[in-house]
């Protein structure tokens, strides 16, 4: 087994010629799995209007930059939120405070999203991600659906084996993807093996500031790390990453970075490396305090595993963790306990780049290869502990018992599943019951759009034989996801009233419009339905700037009434902010086009709407 695709190709013609359990299907067009007309899938599914969905699905929108929220059972999408990328529905990205969080970034490319935990469980309070594309690590308030706070890691290169959160959110770790020299400098790649590392980033989260800091790193070798999981229970301390490329190619990684028959599974007790920072263990680069393996010893081992691995999972009662083969179709179990034996024992095969490497069989529980399934990629847990694995290239989800082995149910997706998700299924306690498979290419699912296709979500019903029940377009398809109980969010409706909150203004008569030198500050007020910028003016709607004016608009929302959001956009100046109840909100531009520009409510705030509107008057220099 060379190369992935001639591969999998004739393994999964053969496969597919030979199969039996997918009910309808041809090998060019592949019909399989939901059967709409059936009756009691369509009442699974179907939440009555009034009633609410039992589940929030939090899927991360890839390079959309931004987080799709889905209800399941029902699979429909509620709301976008903006992340990394601008988003023109809520002024993402216009407004002062969110662009100070873009970092002068338009777009990111957003992977594996990750609740906050509270002893191993879901709390409902934060949600974190990555951006492979930028380098970045965000965090999102539950209570308001809206990021607060966005870092540049340094050092690193593409978290996208991240995020990761610990049993209790002490971190958020984000190994990187690509090996880089540290802070990205200039570096031949003759030099690979010497100057570039993976490192991985120990992120902290502080509730009360609501800001995300760079703790520690760790320079691991110049190989790519790619999927992740912290233990739980009686592994809490410790955490998993799968690696590929340790062959260290530096081109065509698609044949040279499977070359070698076994990768490695990172193994590392985070509460020692967190030790070791504090007893001065570490170098400081780049004003990070990094840990070198190969000089600052322990913590941190490797586990040979079969080539070029993707996802890694921690079983629920945190025993186990479960590697998949993307190149080798077997799921490899793996035991914490006889991790840990063979660690105290020094039971090692030898080291890499100054890491030790543990005996594959001292740490290896069982191989498990159901039949014919091909491409195994992520695997989820219900609330039995059974294992339910993705098969990418059988395009299946494999439902088998990690105690035995055993192949215990199979069912068809449509088509190649990356990632699933199962209901609470990052947690100790996972709740069964859902399990939504995360498709790649769904050719055919839904009225065609063109070339391009719509990935598709398809809910499976887990409760019994597994059943796919629903399925759901989403554009583009989503690097992992996770599902938590809808009554563990708690959102509030309005942003307090606060009268000391900076640039504010509550009543009619304290708007104004102040100069200082070739800066004007406007203090308005957008209520139902009219903009007041300066309530003493002949006309308060209206601004009135010099050409060349530095403009500073404060705009608070006055009305403190559920879901009355007001927006506000400036004709022909790519102007556009929102602010919801209660919300202050600033934005600044230059008025470097003299002329007249309507300004107006982009918000459908209540009948009279399309009377929310007013004049940006910029008077042609003389
Ligand atoms: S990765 Cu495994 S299938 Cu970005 Cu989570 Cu996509
Ligand atoms: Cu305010 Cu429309």
């Amino acid at each position: 087994m060379k190369k992935w695709f001639p591969v999998v190709s004739g393994i999964t013609a053969g496969f597919l010629a030979a199969t039996v359990f997918f009910a309808d299907f041809n090998v060019g067009s592949k019909t399989v799995a939901v059967d709409p007309a059936k009756k009691s899938n369509a009442e699974k599914v179907y939440v009555p209007f009034g009633e609410k969905d039992e589940y929030y699905l939090f899927a991360s929108g890839g390079h959309s930059g931004q987080m799709f929220i889905y209800g399941v059972p029902s699979m429909r999408h509620i709301r976008t939120v903006p992340v990394f990328s601008q988003d023109s529905a809520t002024g993402y990205g216009w407004d002062e405070h969110t662009k100070e969080l873009m970092g002068g970034y338009t777009w990111g490319d957003l992977h594996h999203p990750a609740f906050s935990e509270t002893n191993g469980d879901y709390d409902g309070k934060w949600m974190f991600a990555t951006d492979v594309g930028n380098s970045r690590a965000a965090v999102m308030g539950l209570d308001s659906f809206t990021v607060r706070d966005i870092i540049s890691v340094p050092n690193t290169s593409g978290p996208h084996c991240a995020a990761f959160v610990t049993e209790n959110t002490e971190y958020i770790f984000l190994p990187t993807r690509f090996a880089v020299p540290l802070g990205s400098e200039y570096a031949s790649l003759d030099e690979y093996s010497e100057k570039y590392r993976g490192v991985m980033s120990a992120v902290s989260f502080d509730e009360t500031t609501e800001k995300l800091g760079v703790a520690w790193q760790v320079a691991l070798p110049p190989w790519s790390y790619d999927l992740s999981d912290a233990g739980k229970g009686m592994s809490k301390d410790w955490a998993v990453l799968t690696t590929y490329n340790t062959e260290e190619a530096t081109t065509n990684l698609e044949i040279n970075a499977s070359q070698a028959d076994r990768d490695y599974i990172v193994l590392f007790n985070w509460k020692e490396l967190e030790k070791m920072v504090a007893d001065g263990q570490f170098d400081e680069v780049n004003g990070q305090k990094i840990i070198f393996p190969e000089k600052h010893k322990g913590s941190i081992y490797l586990i040979p595993v079969a080539k070029s691995p993707h996802g890694v999972d921690v079983t629920p009662d945190g025993k186990r963790f479960i590697a998949s083969g993307k190149l080798a179709p077997a799921m490899t179990v793996f035991s914490f306990e006889k991790a840990f034996a063979a660690i105290g024992n020094k039971d090692f095969s030898g080291e890499r780049n100054g890491i030790p490497v543990l005996n594959y069989e001292s740490v290896m529980e069982r191989e498990v290869n159901p039949e014919n399934a091909l491409g195994p990629l992520h695997t989820q847990f219900d609330d039995k502990g059974m294992a339910y694995t993705t098969m990418f290239i059988s395009s299946e989800v494999v439902k088998w018992d990690p105690n035995t082995g055993e192949t215990l149910d199979r069912v068809a997706v449509q088509y190649s599943p990356g990632h699933s998700v199962a209901a609470e299924g990052d947690t100790m306690s996972p709740d069964g019951k859902y399990l939504v498979a995360l498709n790649k290419i769904a050719k055919d699912s839904y009225l065609s759009v063109g070339p391009s296709h719509p990935e598709s979500m398809q809910l499976i019903d887990i409760s019994g034989k597994m059943e796919v029940i629903q399925s759901a377009p989403v554009n583009p398809e989503p690097h992992y996801a996770q599902m938590i109980k809808a009554d563990k969010i708690k959102t509030f409706t309005v942003y307090p009233k606060d009268e000391n909150r900076p640039n504010s203004v509550w009543k009619q008569e304290d708007t104004r419009i102040e100069r200082i030198g070739d800066e004007v500050h406007v203090y308005g007020i957008a209520m139902r339905s009219k903009f007041i910028f300066d309530a003493k003016s002949q006309r308060p709607d209206v601004i009135e700037v010099n050409e060349g004016d530095n403009v500073v608009l404060h705009l608070t929302n006055i009305d403190l009434d559920q879901d009355i959001t007001h927006g506000f956009a400036i004709n022909m100046h790519d102007i556009n902010i929102e602010v919801q109840p209660g919300q202050t909100n600033t934005l600044k531009f230059k008025a470097d086009k003299a002329g007249t520009y309507p300004l107006y409510c982009t918000n459908f705030c209540s009948a009279l709407h399309q009377e929310m509107t007013g004049y940006l008057l910029v008077k042609p220099k003389q």
